[in-house]
């Protein structure tokens, strides 16, 4: 109904109401009935102005429900890509109690040595593969590397290390290994390190309280020569 139409009813009523008031007098009486039919006239148009409106109105909730599917449909979409790109590039959902660094140790190194290297077995205990393509440590200035050793020389592991769902992966004196490179104070036995890892996902899980730890051989080069004599200086030295 249009404002129009409801002034006109309203001035119409008035009319009636006010000569209805001022009594029955004959004068007045073709003056009342002139009105009432005007609220009569009035009324009957403003049902059909109601009607019109009415349909305009049910027509365009109709297209507003059809654009508010699309935009919705549109919207849940949206949220859906972004949560994948989430997932694949800035947060992965690895834990600490997905993956683990079993009897890790990060060999202990004097003052200008530079470099050492981190030893454990990394375990995926998730049903998936995951990737480790770096890591960090709560020691500081370093340059940190996954290394691999061929043909008696280690060298930077391109890829970094794939574990399949449920395996495990040993980092060894002779063959691969966490790398520390470029750190000038000393890494002393005793002491703790916190490890970083971070995978392919966007995962990163801390390894807490990492023991340092001294062993005798692979210095420089864990080559291969040295690869046994640590393994068996590690079984004497452990526990
Ligand atoms: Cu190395």
């Amino acid at each position: 109904m249009t404002t129009r139409t409801l002034s006109r009813m309203s001035f119409a009523t008035l009319a009636v109401a006010t000569l209805a008031l001022a009594g029955c007098s004959d004068s007045t009486k073709e003056s009342v009935d002139d009105a009432a039919s005007a609220v009569t006239s009035a009324a009957a148009e403003a049902g059909d102005d109601a009607k019109d409106a009415a349909k305009d109105a049910g027509d365009k909730v109709k297209e507003g429900a059809a654009d508010a599917k699309d935009a919705a449909e549109a919207a849940g979409k949206k949220a859906k890509d972004s949560a994948e790109d989430a997932h694949n590039d800035t947060m992965g959902t690895l834990t600490s109690e997905d993956v683990h660094l079993h009897d890790g140790f990060v060999k202990a190194m004097p003052a200008g040595a530079g470099m050492t290297a981190i030893f454990g077995t990394l375990e995926n205990h998730t049903d998936r593969e995951i990737n480790l393509i770096g890591f960090t440590t709560s020691l500081g200035a370093a340059d940190y590397e996954i290394h691999e050793v061929v043909d008696g020389k280690m060298q930077e592991k391109k890829g970094g290390i794939t574990i399949k769902a449920g395996g495990e992966h040993v980092l060894e004196p002779g063959a691969d290994h966490l790398m520390i490179l470029n750190h000038d104070s000393a890494i002393e036995a005793g002491a703790t390190v916190d490890i970083t890892l971070k995978f392919s996902d966007g995962s990163k899980v801390v390894v807490r309280d990492v023991p340092v730890r001294a062993i005798a051989a692979g210095e420089e080069d864990y080559g291969s020569d040295s690869a046994h004599g640590d393994h068996d200086m590690d079984h004497k030295h452990d526990k």
